[in-house]
C-alpha cells in the first residue's frame, strides 16, 4: 500500500526481497482502492482502518520494531487457538501472519504439494518469497497442529521461519482428554514465552491481559450485533475488515477505535439509516477464515446486490465468540479460564463439532439472514467435509444455502459471480 514514511531501510534491515515486496503492495493497494474506497456511504469511523491498511506494513511495523527495541517480543501465530492473553502477559506484541493471497505459488510447490489449501501454500509464499516484515519480525512463531495440512506443513515450515518457532499441540475432540491437551499446550506456550522474553507471567499480568483481550473482543460482539440491524448500519467488506485489524494492531487501540465505530453505527441504527436499503437480501457466510487480504468472495456478493450480515468464521463470530473468566488466584487457575474459553471455539478439526451448526442457525436467526454461503477453500478437508451438514441443518431452518469451494485465485471470479447473482435472486424471491 502506500505510505508517507519512507519504509525501505526498516525492510532491507528485515531481509524482505524489496522488488518483489514493492510489487506485492502496489497489488494490494489498487485492490484496496478498487474493492473497500469505492464503497458508498461508509461510516466515517472506517478512515481509521483505511490508515491502518495504507500502514500495514509501514507504521504497524515500526512500532513492532519499536517495541523490540524497548525490549518487547513480537510472537506471531496462524490461528485462533494460540492466547493473546499469554502474549501479553509476557510482555509480548501478537500478530496474525500474511496467509490471505497468492503469492509465491510456485515457491511453495516446492515444499508443498499441488492439492494443499491456498491459505498454506500462502504463509509459505509470502516467506519463502521475502515479502512478510510480520514473519521477519517474530521472535516466535507458532505453529498450532490442527488440520492434517497444517499440522504436516509446519515441519519443512519451521525450517523457514527466522527466529524460533513452537509446534502446539492440539486436541481434535472436545473430551476431558483433548482438554487437557490444550491446557499443557497453554502450559508450555507460557513457559516458552518466559524463556524467550525474560519475563514472569505473573497473576497479575495474565489478569491484565485477559482483561485487554476481554475488552477487544466486546467491541467485536458489540459490532457483530449492530450489523444485525435492518438495514445494516454497515457493509459485510468493512466489517470483514475490522476483524482483519484485529490480529494487527494494538489492541487497546484497536478496541478504542472499534467502540467509536460502534457508537456512529448506533446513531444511524437510531435514524434508520442503512448502508444499503433495507430490501437488501442478507447474507451470512460460513466457512474458512478469510486472513487479509482475502476479499474475494465478499467483494463479489456484494457487488451482485446483496449485504453480508455475519461471518461464522474465525475471523468473525467463531473466533470472537465467549470471554475468558479473569477470576483466579494462580497463574495455573488462569490458564485453566482461558482452557474454558478456547475450547469452546468449534474449528472443524475437532470431531464430532455440533455446536458449529448451532452458532451458524443462531447467527442467521439474530442477523435476519435471507439465506447462508458457505465458503470452503479447495482442498480444506475439514470444512469441505463439514459443509453437507451445515447446509442441511440451516436449510431445515428453511434457510437457502449456496455451497462455494474456491481458492485465491482470479480465474473462477466470473464463474463465482454467475452463482452468486443466481443465489441473489433466488434470495430477492
Ligand atoms: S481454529 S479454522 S484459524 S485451524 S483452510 S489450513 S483448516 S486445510 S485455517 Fe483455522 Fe485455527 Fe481452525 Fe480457525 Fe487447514 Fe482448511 Fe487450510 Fe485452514
Amino acid at each position: 500500500m502506500t505510505q508517507a514514511t519512507d519504509y525501505r531501510p526498516m525492510w532491507s534491515e528485515l531481509g524482505l526481497d524489496l522488488e518483489k515486496h514493492d510489487a506485492l503492495l502496489s497489488v494490494l493497494g489498487q485492490a484496496y482502492g478498487d474493492i473497500f474506497m469505492s464503497q458508498k456511504n461508509r461510516p466515517v469511523g472506517m478512515s481509521y482502518l483505511d490508515f491502518v491498511m495504507s500502514e500495514v506494513h509501514g507504521l504497524r511495523v515500526q512500532e513492532l520494531m519499536d517495541g523490540k527495541a524497548a525490549g518487547k517480543i513480537v510472537v506471531g501465530a496462524f490461528c485462533v487457538f494460540v492466547p493473546e492473553e499469554l502474549v501479553l502477559a509476557a510482555n509480548g506484541i501478537c500478530v496474525g501472519l500474511c496467509a490471505g493471497a497468492e503469492f509465491g505459488a510456485e515457491e511453495a510447490e516446492r515444499y508443498l504439494p499441488r492439492n494443499t489449501c491456498a491459505l498454506i501454500k500462502s504463509f509459505f509464499g509470502f516467506t519463502l518469497e521475502k515479502v512478510c516484515p510480520y514473519i521477519s519480525a517474530c521472535d516466535l512463531v507458532v505453529g498450532e497442529n490442527t488440520c492434517d495440512g497444517k499440522k504436516k506443513a509446519y515441519e519443512s515450515f519451521k525450517d523457514l521461519v527466522p527466529h524460533e518457532f513452537l509446534a502446539m499441540d492440539m486436541p481434535n475432540t472436545k473430551s476431558p482428554e483433548g482438554r487437557e491437551v490444550l491446557r499443557r499446550a497453554y502450559l508450555e506456550f507460557a513457559e516458552r514465552l518466559e524463556k524467550i522474553s525474560g519475563r514472569e507471567i505473573t497473576v497479575e499480568r495474565l489478569r491484565a491481559g485477559i482483561e485487554t483481550v476481554n475488552a477487544k473482543r466486546r467491541a467485536l460482539h458489540r459490532l457483530a450485533k449492530l450489523r444485525h440491524a435492518r438495514p445494516a448500519p454497515i457493509s459485510g467488506l468493512d466489517a470483514l475488515l475490522v476483524n482483519q485489524v484485529s490480529f494487527y494492531d494494538d489492541p487497546v487501540r484497536f478496541t478504542d477505535n472499534v467502540n467509536k465505530l460502534c457508537d456512529e453505527l448506533e446513531g444511524r441504527i437510531e435514524a434508520g439509516e442503512g448502508v444499503l436499503p433495507e430490501d437488501t437480501p442478507r447474507v451470512l457466510l460460513s466457512g474458512c477464515p478469510m486472513a487479509v487480504p482475502n476479499w474475494k468472495l465478499p467483494a463479489i456478493i456484494e457487488s451482485s446486490g446483496a449485504v453480508v450480515v455475519g461471518e461464522e468464521s474465525c475471523v468473525g463470530e467463531r473466533g470472537t465468540q465467549n470471554l475468558v473468566d479473569a477470576e483466579g488466584e494462580t497463574v495455573e487457575e488462569l490458564i485453566d479460564r482461558l482452557v474454558d474459553r478456547y475450547f469452546t471455539i468449534d474449528c472443524a478439526i475437532f470431531t464430532p463439532n455440533p455446536t458449529r451448526c448451532e452458532h451458524a442457525r443462531q447467527i442467521a436467526g439474530d442477523a435476519q439472514a435471507d439465506g447462508m454461503i458457505h465458503y470452503a477453500l479447495q482442498f480444506c478437508t475439514p470444512y469441505q467435509m463439514e459443509a453437507p451438514a451445515v447446509e442441511r441443518r440451516l436449510e431445515e431452518d428453511g434457510l437457502p444455502v449456496l455451497r462455494l469451494d474456491t481458492d485465491y485465485s482470479h480465474e473462477d471470479v466470473e464463474q463465482l459471480r454467475t452463482r452468486v447473482e443466481a443465489f441473489v435472486e433466488q434470495l430477492r424471491g
